[in-house]
């Protein structure tokens, strides 16, 4: 047989179809091992795969070394979580090679949309922070920003949902047993990370000598970060556990064979899989030493990079700024200090400002329940000397608050150990003493911060808390998942507006003529008519694609409020049956989300959306009218399917609980309409897309945190809306689960019996609210102009953005 390349045709930099031909066959056929012949889905995919990775790595190295020649500052984003998503689709957009690939890909026999699907999601995240900080790396290389993300190669990340018989099961995703041809080993990138042990001398902010420990080693793993428009290409790294090779050797030599391989999976553990954003599960241990490992690693690894270049620690302020994304990463506050004290020879002051001036803190959640405290003995087995510097930070930070104002309940209030009952490290506090700068997420966020968990911090630093509004990838979130609307932009302003979002301002003229309305009614049914066929396929369901999309996607939580969408669900399904000839509005209500694996309520949440799907769709009296569907396994790719099909997007969580939401920003940039509470960056949202343009309704935060005050009582609103003691009445008596009438039991006893999340309270409000929804969609000429100005005022939600102000408010970083 001849072979199938010449030499000379081995080209890892050509864009052209031609030259992309004979990557994806070199790749193929050397790299993945195949003849073309035989060559499956997924050999292509690996093969495509490697050749667009090829034109990112001279890129790549360029940036790199522009970053070492210039001294440029580092950023360095902390984050337990990276939510990627897929990568082929954004790597070939950012080389601006998407159509050159699909044409190779066909000139070559293969069928690129089968190829594309074959790539599963790097899913190393639960949700809204781990998108946030993949949105963030986007947006850092986009703006020449020297920013690495550091984080953990979990080999099983987010579970597979798979829905059985209604329930949510979890099954593990072995992300990496097909290979990742993303990333880059580099086994010689390896730190030994220290647990256990005892700490000899270190009192009094001297040195320690922290001994007798048990290492792990943590090995980097590469993986480039295409930024859009010019050549920049930053790098996420990410640690995966492995034994030292000290380690288990006395088992060994004492022919303790098992013994030694058990250590080896016992330190492999700790990389192995992503905790679920539940902060009060059991069995904590290994989430603590997950956080210490890869931050600890990221450290060292900082500070390796900062000495190559520099001779002492003093301008690392200048050079270096690191973000904690949440507390997660706050075991980095000592961290940093036991390195320059204990390993690079600083004092304890000199330590302290270093640190201080270097690392800043993103605070995502005031729910008591999940901000982070770990148990003081705990803390004190698995890192000795951590907790021996936290004293000594807490120690002198108290003498100086206590000379300053001596009140006891302040003291309590700021302390880094909470002493009621078992005493615990605050890992929130100990992020804010140890930062320069504190953000909130949202405006209310952060107002609520410096109201309610932070207020005794604030009152002390009242500089410190800043607030920055999250922001997503224009690139991702609109070029990526809808083409049709993204052609249609580009059409009428140019292709600007992908990295410079505010240029979408320059469609409001465009809300106003009726051929560009019309244009953009065709590109969002196109996008329905897709999404009406992923659940014919998947769920084996027909719904009709003219229908009102109304779509609520997002992790289940009782604060988000699935159950009060279910509810006004139940109540329109009612009235529907009732009274048929009202001239219904037809909807489609759209549900999709994954609950922690130990959220009972949530699990019923999940079980109760399935069987009202199942009782509403099979009902003859509302056929069209009214179909429910839940969409399991949600995941990056699966929003990217949905978002741009929506008509209506469901924000509707209790006020005062949802930091910010950054799905409500996809959604509206992609002309869905906001039916929503003044809650996050909803209020920010409607100032910028205008009140007329969005649905807001319910409760304040200051109104929900006075109902709760005063002690809410749900019995007489109950009793006084028939429609609400209706839907209750149906869900707590069966009438959704006839073999078993009890199952939702306790979802009426939580309602019932005080109603944490307000859902009764908001009730009547969200169902006036979807009734005027149903009045203006009937006006399809009106909504669409509607839809037309949300695209248009979303420029400034842009990640761009978010990280023009990280960079220049906190990490003066602005290349
Ligand atoms: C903590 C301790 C132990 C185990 C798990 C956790 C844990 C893990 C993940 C706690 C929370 C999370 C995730 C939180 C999250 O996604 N928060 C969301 O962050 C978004 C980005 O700022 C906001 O838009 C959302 O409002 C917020 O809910």
């Amino acid at each position: 047989m001849d072979p199938v390349l010449q030499p000379a045709e081995v080209d890892r930099r050509g864009l052209d179809t031609e030259a992309l031909k004979r990557a994806f066959l070199e790749r193929l056929v050397y790299s993945v091992g195949k003849d073309p012949e035989a060559a499956k889905d997924h050999d292509w995919y690996e093969a495509v795969a490697l050749a667009v990775r090829d034109r990112l790595v001279d890129d790549w190295m360029n940036t790199t070394r522009g970053y070492y020649r210039r001294d440029q500052k580092r950023v360095y984003y902390l984050s337990v979580e990276f939510l990627i998503g897929r990568l082929l689709t954004d790597s070939m957009a950012s080389l601006g090679i998407i159509e050159n690939c699909r044409a190779a890909l066909s000139e070559l026999g293969a069928d690129p949309d089968r190829v594309f699907e074959v790539e599963p999601d790097q899913a190393l995240g639960n949700g809204g922070l781990g998108r946030l900080a993949a949105c963030y790396l986007n947006s850092m290389a986009s703006l020449g920003i020297a920013g690495h993300g550091y984080g953990i190669r979990y080999q099983f990340g987010m579970f597979k949902q798979r829905i059985e018989d209604g329930w949510q099961v979890e099954v593990p995703e072995d992300w990496l047993q097909f290979g990742n041809p993303w990333e880059f080993e580099r086994p010689e990138v390896a730190y030994p990370i220290e647990f256990f042990g005892r700490v000899e001398e270190g009192e009094e902010g001297a040195p320690g000598r922290w001994v007798e420990t048990s290492k792990v080693l943590a090995i980097a793993y590469d993986t480039p970060v295409a930024g859009w428009g010019g050549r920049n290409v930053n790098t996420l790294r990410l640690w995966s556990a492995k034994p030292t090779h000290a380690f288990g050797l006395a088992d060994f030599n004492r022919g303790n064979y098992m013994g030694a391989v058990e250590e080896k999976v016992l330190s492999e553990n700790l990389s192995r899989v992503l905790y679920p954003d539940d902060a009060t599960e059991t069995g904590q241990e290994l989430r603590l030493r997950q956080e210490y490992f890869f931050t600890s690693a990221s450290l060292q690894d900082i500070l390796r990079r900062y000495r190559q270049h520099h001779g002492d620690f003093d301008s690392l302020p200048d050079k270096v700024a690191i973000q904690l994304n949440d507390t997660h990463p706050a075991i980095a506050v000592p961290e940093l200090m036991r390195l320059l004290i204990d390993r690079h020879g600083l004092d304890w002051d000199h330590a302290w400002r270093l640190t201080r001036n270097t690392i800043a803190y993103t605070n995502h959640t005031l729910m008591p329940e999940a901000l982070e405290t770990w148990p003081v003995d705990l803390l004190g087995r698995i890192l000795p000397r951590h907790l021996q510097i936290i004293y000594q930070i807490n120690a002198r930070f108290l003498a100086e608050a206590g000379a300053a104002d001596g009140d006891a309940g302040h003291l309590a209030a700021v302390s880094l150990v909470h002493e009621d009952g078992e005493r615990r490290v605050r890992m929130g506090n100990l992020s804010f003493l140890g930062s320069m700068k504190v953000n909130g997420v949202s405006a209310l966020h952060t107002d609520l911060m410096k109201q309610t968990v932070f207020a005794d911090l604030h009152r002390r630093f009242p500089d410190r808390i800043t607030n920055v509004t999250n922001g997503i990838t224009p690139r991702r979130w609109l070029h990526q998942c809808n083409p049709a609307l993204a052609g249609l932009i580009t059409g009428r302003i140019g292709e600007g507006w992908v990295g410079d979002l505010e240029q979408l301002a320059g469609l409001v003229p465009a809300a106003d003529d009726s051929g560009f309305r019309d244009a953009y009614a065709a590109a969002k049914q196109h996008n329905k008519d897709r999404l009406a066929q992923l659940v014919g396929d998947r769920l084996d369901l027909a719904i009709d694609p003219s229908a009102l999309f109304d779509v609520q996607i997002k992790r289940i939580h009782e604060y988000k409020r699935q159950l009060l969408n279910l509810l006004q669900t139940v109540a329109l399904y009612n009235d529907m049956r009732e009274r048929p000839d009202a001239g219904w509005q037809p909807r489609v209500k759209i549900i999709a989300g994954k609950a922690a694996s130990a959220y009972a309520m949530a699990k019923l949440i999940i079980k109760l959306a399935n069987d009202v799907a199942e009782t509403v769709n099979a009902d003859p009296a509302v056929g069209d009218l009214l179909k429910v569907v839940f969409l399991p396994n949600y995941n990056v790719t699966l929003a990217e399917r949905i978002i741009p099909a929506a008509d209506l997007s469901e924000q509707i969580s209790t006020a005062g609980m949802e930091a910010s939401g950054t799905g409500n920003m996809k959604f509206a940039l992609n002309g869905a309409l906001t039916i929503g509470t003044l809650d996050g960056a909803n209020i920010e949202i409607r100032e910028r897309v205008g009140a007329d343009n969005i649905f807001i309704f319910g409760m304040t935060a200051d109104e929900v945190a006075a109902r709760r005050a005063e002690g809410y009582d749900p019995a007489p609103v109950v009793d006084a809306d028939p429609r609400l003691k209706q839907a209750l009445d149906m869900i707590g008596g069966g009438a959704f689960s006839p073999g078993d009438p009890e199952r939702y039991r306790p979802i009426v006893d939580s309602l019932m019996g005080g109603d944490h999340f307000m859902v009764t309270a908001d009730f009547a409000a969200y169902l006036d609210c979807q009734r005027e929804v149903d009045r203006a969609f009937a006006n399809r000429d009106d909504w669409m102009r509607q839809a037309v100005l949300n695209t248009a005022g979303m420029g400034w939600f842009s990640s761009d953005r978010a990280i023009r102000e990280y960079a220049e408010t906190i990490w003066n970083a602005m290349p």
